[in-house]
């Protein structure tokens, strides 16, 4: 009688397991703070694709806001350097960034979602992304939420960039 209770609790449990251990299911899809190893904007994408998924898409306020929740519950204090940005090199104990799946690297000037899912939300910094300095505009492809200066809004950074080190939150949809 006990065995058969175990293994229909582990059936359900099986069954109601929407989403991967350690990540976190909202609306049908799961997501997963990395924080080590912490990455460029390319490297995140490339490490969420070995996890079947991509860096996370964000479609409302309140996925934008469920995104920032998760991020702040689980960032470590992983040291990194912030760079020109904000013109300074001073050392920062808790990443003031975490990457998502924005980017147009496939178009300059024209954003787009690493999942394939429309861009149909976005909550840019003032003066973001920059269309003024053409130098600038493509150099920077990959996106990140900042939560320095304007606090949780969006910017474009390089995404090959070997100082900008940090967290990132992968998705995909849930069973
Ligand atoms: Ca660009
Ligand atoms: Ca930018």
């Amino acid at each position: 009688m006990a065995l058969r209770l175990l293994v229909l609790t582990l059936l359900v449990t099986a069954t109601y397991a929407a989403c991967p251990s350690f990540w976190t299911e909202w609306e049908n899809n799961c997501y997963l703070y990395v924080g080590t190893p912490s990455s460029n904007w390319n490297g995140a994408e490339a490490y969420c694709v070995k996890e079947g998924a991509h860096l996370t898409s964000i479609h409302s306020e309140e996925e934008d806001e469920m995104v920032k929740r998760l991020w702040r519950l689980s960032r470590d204090t992983t040291t990194f350097y912030l760079d020109d940005l904000v013109n300074q090199m001073a050392p920062v104990s808790v990443a003031p960034f975490v990457y998502i799946g924005l980017n147009d690297k496939d178009e300059e000037g024209t954003f787009a979602w690493t999942d394939g899912t429309p861009v149909d939300y976005t909550n840019w910094m003032g003066s973001e992304p920059r269309q003024d300095r053409q130098d600038l505009m493509q150099r920077e492809d990959g996106v990140f939420i900042w939560d320095r200066k304007d606090v949780g809004k969006w910017n474009d950074v390089n995404e090959q960039s070997r100082i900008l080190i940090g967290p990132f939150i992968c998705k995909q949809p849930s069973i």
